[in-house]
């Protein structure tokens, strides 16, 4: 059986992501369960993968600059600018037609538990492709429904073959994790983990701060 990849991600999409921690792990036996963790999942939603238990794709609270979003997907599309050859606008459906891949990402909250969720999307290359970057980028800046801005080096998305995710444990991604699409940000802290992101920005200003980096957040985020 081949190997699964378990990359760390730290971005606490839910639950205290910022103070959590993560490290490469494999699959861990299912354990049992509590009630009230039973009660989170939502209908549908995938309990087991390979072994490993997942843990519901919600969270008990909040914390993003404007709430949760509603993102109507009903003329939403998806636009791929900046520094490319053609600018890309691409609808919902369009990409869920496109070549999808799965990733397990273990978080490892210092406070002692862990979250594993089945993230499924595309990869952020194969969106960037089809607006063809320009040799001189260098950046990637996601911009969001609600404001928010983050970004990574390309070079970093491509050595993670990082995925923007449409489904988490089996299920649509619920508002609350940032449908239509989350940046999966694996190996990087939660404010890397853009979500209800409506453009891919393609920049050669790599010392370029989103909005939490304007802060005097670590701009490589990378999880310790
Ligand atoms: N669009 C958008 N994406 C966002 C944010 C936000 O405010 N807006 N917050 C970021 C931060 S700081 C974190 S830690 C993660 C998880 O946010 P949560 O702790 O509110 O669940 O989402 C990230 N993605
Ligand atoms: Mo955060």
């Amino acid at each position: 059986m081949k190997r699964i990849r378990i990359t760390a991600a730290a971005a606490a999409v839910f639950l205290l992501l910022s103070a959590c921690t993560n490290k490469s792990q494999e699959p861990q036996e299912p354990d049992v369960m509590s009630k009230p963790t039973e009660e989170r999942y939502i209908a549908n939603e995938i309990k087991e993968y390979k072994g490993a238990r997942l843990d519901p794709a919600i969270g008990p609270r909040d914390n993003s600059i404007k709430g949760i979003q509603k993102v109507p997907v009903e003329g939403y599309s998806l636009k791929i600018k900046g520094l490319v050859n053609q600018e890309v606008a691409i609808s919902y459906d369009d990409v869920l037609e496109m070549e999808a891949i799965e990733k397990l990402i273990i978080l490892h909250c210092v406070e002692g538990w862990n979250a594993t969720v089945l993230w499924k999307g595309v990869r952020i290359k194969s969106l960037i492709d089809l607006a063809i970057a320009k040799n001189s980028a260098n950046t990637v800046i996601f911009r969001c429904y609600d404001g928010y801005t983050t970004s990574m080096p390309l070079s970093t998305i491509l050595e993670r073959d990082m995925i923007l995710a449409y489904s988490s444990n089996g299920v649509e991604l619920p508002p609350s994790l940032g449908f239509p699409f989350i940046v999966v940000a694996e190996d990087k802290l939660g404010y890397k983990w853009a979500r209800w992101v409506t453009e891919i920005e393609l920049s050669d200003n790599n010392t370029y701060k989103g909005y939490w980096e304007n802060y005097g957040y670590d701009n490589n985020a990378d999880i310790k």
